[in-house]
């Protein structure tokens, strides 16, 4: 039998679900997930391997008017897929009107020369008749090759969009190896769980406000655990002390979640140290973001 291969990009605005879909589909947390927009902020591929085929998902950025140098870069690396993808999943959900967002999305899809997908997510919010007028609405702007409505997060549907994709597939390379999941290094991955764990506890202005940074990884000779130093860059002093919280509170909650899930996936004891440090308005310069690791 041929191999077939393929790259399948997931663009949308943020928090529409795309994140969600990759580790899904993947069954384990590649992207980081949470409910504010910009959790995302680089390009992660999602590696899928069968025995006769291999699908290479990119997750993007939300794709948002830019207000500083990291909105830049996250945009720019979400439309830069679409020149690297066979196939564009263009994900809205099902229970927010069609914006200047998606239209904005849709000029630029337009323009690009690949089949776009349209996965209508977030199917269980809604009822079946307001599934069907969000599809005719869209359908109204492009042509899509397909649209597929899904649950993300329940899994519905979601088989039947891999089905779809692997039907699409063309005879090519095995890109990457068997074993390999992601595109980024561990330390990458240790970094965003430390991330996700400031997103999901904190509110306002700190999620956008923070980048993390890992220091130094190794096993620790005497106790046999991987020992990690991290920092936490945050723009203000105030936001320093929301991330300490009382007495150290905060701070010790995020290390202990985000210990529990760097266990999980690196399959090993870990003793994480984080440290918290301000670096004003980082944001802003393209030398500082570049310095917190989003680069090209
Ligand atoms: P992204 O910004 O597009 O990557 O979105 P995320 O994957 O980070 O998800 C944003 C939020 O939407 C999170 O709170 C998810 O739990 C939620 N979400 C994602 N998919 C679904 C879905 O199918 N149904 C519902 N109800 N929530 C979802
Ligand atoms: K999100
Ligand atoms: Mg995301």
């Amino acid at each position: 039998m041929t191999f077939k291969s393929g790259f399948v990009s997931i663009i949308g605005r943020p928090n529409v679900g795309k994140s969600t879909l990759l580790n899904h589909v993947m069954g384990q947390k590649i992207a980081i997930m949470s409910d504010k927009a910009q959790t995302t902020r680089n390009k992660i591929q999602g590696i899928y391997t069968t025995e006769n085929e291999q699908i290479v998902f990119i997750d993007t950025p939300g794709i948002h008017k830019p207000h500083n140098a990291l909105g830049d870069y996250m945009v720019e690396s979400a439309y830069s897929t679409l020149r690297e993808v066979d196939t564009v999943l263009f994900m809205v959900p099902a229970d927010e009107a069609r914006g200047k967002g998606d239209n904005m999305i849709i000029e630029r899809l337009k323009k690009a020369n690949v089949p776009v997908i349209l996965v209508v997510n977030k199917i269980d919010k809604v009822h079946p008749d307001q599934l069907l007028a969000q599809i005719d609405d869209f359908r109204t702007q492009m042509d899509f090759k397909e649209v597929v409505p899904i649950s993300a997060l329940e899994g519905n549907n979601t088989e039947k969009l891999l089905e779809i994709l692997k039907s699409n597939l063309e005879e090519g390379f095995k890109y990457f190896p068997d074993d390999m999941i992601t595109d980024h290094p561990e330390r990458f991955l240790v970094g965003e769980m430390i991330r996700e764990k400031v997103l999901i506890l904190t509110r306002e202005e700190v999620p956008h406000s923070i980048a993390v940074t890992v220091d130094s990884m190794k096993r620790d000779e005497d106790t046999g655990k991987i020992h990690i130093m991290a920092t936490i860059y945050v723009e203000r002093k105030s936001q320093k002390g929301i991330i300490l919280g009382k007495g150290g509170d905060m701070i010790r909650k995020v290390g202990k979640m985000a210990r529990r899930d760097i266990e999980v996936m690196l399959g090993d004891k870990v003793y994480l140290e984080t440290w918290v440090k301000i670096k004003a308005n980082w944001r802003d310069k393209k030398i500082d973001i570049q310095s917190m690791g989003y680069r090209k």
